[in-house]
């Protein structure tokens, strides 16, 4: 296989995801060498190259065609999705599977001291975010108006700091939440990380090549399972 002819798959670089995505690839037969300061590690035994980035540029660059594969959590992937739906630029791609890492809901909060009915007590407040697209769509489907808070860290101390009314964010523990005098009232999306193709069409190896890897995959989740 020539150098463009190799897959690429993209892989957050540091991150919560990071371990077990190269754990998954590890297990799958794929031999890498990683150099923390490379962007790029070449697998040793396959045509493979490993493109390690932050994890909100995964989806556009599979969905842009420019990596062929690429391991990401659920809810980047939906939020990327609907952004650039609304924008009207390339959002498809194709999920292969959900994996068995990266658990985790997006959810509302709001300080212990707000009574909390359901969502619409969040009329016309202020709400602290880091996906700005997936609270729109769930607050727009039950109708209720609300100003937008983007933060793209530190959103549990939004309310604290009197920057924002409530919050959604990521919760997996709940320990985030009760150390910042906040109360989970609703989850408006669940995550898993996944894996996903672009939908360009692939030369027959590296489609093979692509089948063979999530094959092994399936093995390998299924093994845990
Ligand atoms: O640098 P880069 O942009 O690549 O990374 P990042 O900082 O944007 O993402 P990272 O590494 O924090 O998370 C990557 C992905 O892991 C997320 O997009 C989710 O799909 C998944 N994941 C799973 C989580 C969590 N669990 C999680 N608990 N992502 C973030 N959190 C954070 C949350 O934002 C909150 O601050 O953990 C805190 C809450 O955790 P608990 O356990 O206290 O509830
Ligand atoms: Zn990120």
């Amino acid at each position: 296989m020539s150098e463009s002819t190799r897959l690429r798959i993209a892989i957050q670089k540091s991150g919560r995801l990071s371990k077990e995505s190269l754990k998954l690839l590890k297990s799958c037969g794929v031999k890498f060498n990683i150099n923390e300061q490379r962007l790029i590690a070449h697998a040793d035994n396959m045509p493979i190259d490993l493109l390690r980035v932050r994890d909100d540029d995964i989806p556009g660059l599979v969905m842009d065609g420019v990596v062929d594969l690429g391991i990401i959590g659920e809810n980047v992937l939906e939020e990327e999705q609907i952004e650039r739906q609304t924008l009207g630029t390339p959002a498809e791609c194709i999920k292969l599977r959900e994996l068995d890492f990266g658990a985790c809901r997006l959810s509302l909060a709001v300080p212990n001291e707000f009574s909390y009915q359901d969502a619409r007590s969040l009329e016309g407040l202020r709400i602290a975010t880091s996906y700005p697209n997936i609270l729109r769509r769930y607050m727009q489907s039950k109708g209720i108006t609300y100003n937008d808070c983007m933060l793209k860290g530190s959103v549990e101390v939004a309310p604290r700091a009197g920057l924002a009314d409530g919050i959604c964010d990521l919760v997996s523990t709940g320990a985030t939440l009760e150390a910042n005098g906040l109360y989970e009232t609703e989850v408006i999306y669940e995550s898993m990380a996944c894996i996903i193709q672009s939908t360009n069409t692939q030369p027959d190896d590296k489609q093979a090549l692509i089948n063979k890897i999530l094959s092994r995959i399936n093995a390998v989740v299924r093994a845990k399972e």
